[in-house]
């Protein structure tokens, strides 16, 4: 049993905070991590918490929400704080390109998007024809989050957002999603144990979409989440952090170039500048894919021109 280890504290701790899914509160603990962050050197890094930090300069408090203009995405404020990124080697579904894992220093409060991209979202950008018009393969528009986009599209969006806000959006880096993803949590998805939680917090493949799509060879959770492609964003739980859809629903672009594995990742919260950057880095797993891709450690790797009918992204900005 880990229940006497230091290791099984905080695993026991942050299953404990990730059973409740509240938004973040200044003044309220942001998770397990008074008893602070264990990791000897030489040691396996266990998943561990995330500190506790001030409220960012400018006025905007960790678990604030903010919109910087009528058509802009919610924003949520996210605090700085330290966690070990990747995954344990007794993880369910895990492969070798979630190790070595290693701590990662958040320095700093960013904002990351409430919920993926929207197709009203990326219109917008459409409209100003800075973007392309995108196409949702017959899925549905409005809320639903913005698919068949490539990481170079999604670098256009942000590039018109910050142009049109004057303000410091991009996308978040590897670490910060993963990060903001985990919200404290130590375990494979945000909400806990038991991946047959799934439909209530994450738009999963379910054995419905499974049958229409006839891809018996896919795993599929047990559960049915209601949604046969994509899900409006929104309509599942939030993790601790006040985020939806972190899993499942549209993968999402992150800044990182790809790198096999983790030896020699960035410890500080900034995107993997180097590596092979013709190809980019998706992460939270997409309504067509099963318990083995829906983990907050699963990474996927994809040439920065492609597109899919499960890819998408959410926005990150950087706060003064
Ligand atoms: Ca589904
Ligand atoms: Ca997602």
């Amino acid at each position: 049993m880990i229940r006497n280890t230091a290791r099984g504290v905080l695993l026991a701790l942050a299953s404990v905070y990730a059973a409740q899914p509240a938004i973040a509160q200044e003044g309220k603990a942001q998770g397990p991590s008074s008893s602070g962050y264990v990791l000897t050197s030489g040691q396996a890094a266990a998943p561990a918490a995330v500190a506790p930090a001030p409220a960012p300069a400018g006025g905007l408090k960790p678990g604030s929400e903010f919109k910087d203009c009528a058509t802009c995405p919610p924003m949520i404020v996210v605090p700085p704080g330290k966690f070990v990124m990747g995954s344990p080697p007794n993880e369910s579904g895990r492969v070798d390109n979630e190790e070595p894992t290693h701590a990662v220093t958040i320095p700093n409060a960013f904002a990351l998007g409430k919920y993926e991209i929207t197709f009203d979202e990326w219109d917008a950008c459409a409209a100003d024809r800075a973007c392309a018009r995108a196409d949702d393969s017959g899925f549905g528009r409005g809320r639903r989050p913005v698919i068949n986009m490539s990481y170079d599209s999604a670098m256009k969006y942000v590039a018109w957002l910050s142009d049109k806000t004057k303000k410091q959006y991009r996308l978040p880096s590897e670490a910060e999603w993963e990060y903001a993803a985990r919200a404290g949590s130590a375990e494979a998805r945000f909400w806990g144990k038991s991946a047959d939680q799934a439909c209530q917090y994450a738009n999963v493949f379910n054995p419905t979409t499974r049958a229409k799509y006839k891809d018996a060879d896919r795993g599929a959770f047990a559960c049915e989440d209601g949604y046969m492609e994509t899900a409006p964003v929104g309509s599942f739980k939030p993790n601790a952090f006040g985020l939806h859809d972190m899993l499942g629903n549209a993968w999402e672009w992150v800044a990182d170039c790809w790198n096999g594995t983790y030896a020699g990742a960035p410890t500080d919260g900034s995107a993997w500048a180097t590596g092979d950057c013709t190809k980019r880095v998706l992460r939270g797993g997409g309504w067509y894919f099963g318990p083995r891709n829906i983990r907050v450690a699963k990474r996927l790797k994809n040439w920065a021109t492609r597109s899919g009918h499960d890819l998408g992204f959410r926005v990150a900005r950087t706060l003064p």
